[in-house]
């Protein structure tokens, strides 16, 4: 596979020609010493709650599905530092970092993922269904591509209900050849949509590799069609998953309508805790551990004298805290009674979107 221009900072030329003469400003844009640091323990929360989560399932202790996002954690954590509480997020099955990232917390999620009561789906959802209307965070969807439209429709009550609020939708590679993108890609530019569209090239839609799925192999160029102003993004570095946000957020905020961002990531591990990954090599997975986001971030942090070693070394300690309650908060957590059975499954009365 190589290592391919997008492992810079620039976009490919046809894809800053669609960002205008705004592409100027993503050199100039600084982060602080308080964002790399924020940036640090979000991914290490993220990866050490999905380490962790690994090592349950194979103590049976989760069931199910279950898609770990390691590796990918640089698109959660430059996501995150470049939107609002109010903006919303929904995702796919790979949700577990997003979820965490958009505030929700990590008893909440380990509970779901044991199917206890205390879950944020309150034990229904399980790992690919982690929702949090509190958190603005809509899923969590097992329906490959299901999202796309959704995330559409979301940036619409948005709009509809007078806010300036954003909708980031993610999706995979994979996803990016649903039918569902074209529907939902042309509604949302003719009716200007506050929605950012973002799909996470990591490579595999289970074993399948990109140029498998289509003679189109620079997914951004799908937003071409539409006339969306599209980017290829460095996936392995918040620092260039912000940036773009951040003007593709700038740009639904102020009316002008969706973005499409390609960020190109990497997951370590297999599609799913049953996959033995045996379509790629050793050698190409060891290429991508290389430019780890988490690793490159706290060089950046120690090289610049934000923090010593030592002191990182305590938010790890202090993660591994969390991570050890989380999972303690779980065990003792009850199932969900019988009585939740037939609840939670059609519309809510006070459905959030219909004014009276
Ligand atoms: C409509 C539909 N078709 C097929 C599947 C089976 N399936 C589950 S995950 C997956 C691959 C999706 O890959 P991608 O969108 O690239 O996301 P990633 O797993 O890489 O995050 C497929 C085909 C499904 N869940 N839904």
């Amino acid at each position: 596979m190589g290592c391919r221009s997008f492992f810079t900072n620039k976009f490919p030329t046809f894809a800053v020609l669609l960002f205008k003469n705004q592409a100027g400003i993503m050199a100039t844009i600084k982060f602080s010493k308080d964002t790399y640091l924020y940036w640090y323990e979000q991914m290490q929360r993220m990866r050490k709650f999905e380490e962790k989560s690994g090592q349950l399932y194979g103590m049976q202790k989760i069931r199910g599905f279950c898609h770990l996002y390691i590796g990918q954690e640089a698109v959660a954590a430059g996501i995150i530092s470049a939107i609002r509480h109010d903006d919303a997020i929904i995702t796919a099955y790979r949700d577990h970092a997003i979820a965490l990232a958009k505030g929700i917390s990590a008893n909440a999620c380990m509970a779901e993922l044991y199917g206890k009561e205390t879950g944020c789906t309150k034990g229904k959802g399980g790992s690919m269904h982690f929702f949090s209307a509190e958190h603005k965070f809509f899923g969590g969807h097992g329906i490959v591509g299901a999202q796309i439209p959704l995330g559409a429709g979301i940036a619409f009550a948005e709009k509809y209900n007078g806010t300036d609020n954003v909708c980031i939708c993610l999706f995979g590679d994979g996803a990016a050849r649903q039918g569902a993108l074209h529907e939902a890609f042309n509604m949302a530019m003719l009716w200007k949509l506050p929605v950012i569209f973002i799909c996470e090239n990591n490579e595999y839609a289970m074993g399948t590799s990109v140029e498998r799925t289509s003679n189109v192999t620079d997914i951004v160029k799908m937003g071409l069609a539409y006339d969306m102003p599209s980017a290829q993004v460095n996936g392995m570095n918040p620092e260039t998953v912000h940036e773009a946000i951040e003007l593709a957020v700038e740009r639904a905020r102020s009316g002008e309508g969706p973005t499409f961002l390609e960020i190109k990531t990497y997951r370590y591990k297999g599609h799913s805790m049953s996959d033995p990954a045996k379509y790629r090599s050793k050698e190409e997975v060891e290429e991508y551990k290389l430019k780890d986001p988490i690793e490159q971030i706290r060089k950046v942090i120690v090289e610049r004298g934000y923090a010593t070693e030592s002191q990182l070394d305590e938010i790890d300690a202090g993660i591994k805290v969390e991570i050890d309650e989380c999972v303690k908060f779980a065990e003792e957590s009850p199932f969900p009674s019988d009585s939740e059975l037939l609840k939670d499954i059609y519309a809510q009365e006070d459905y959030p979107y219909i004014v009276d």
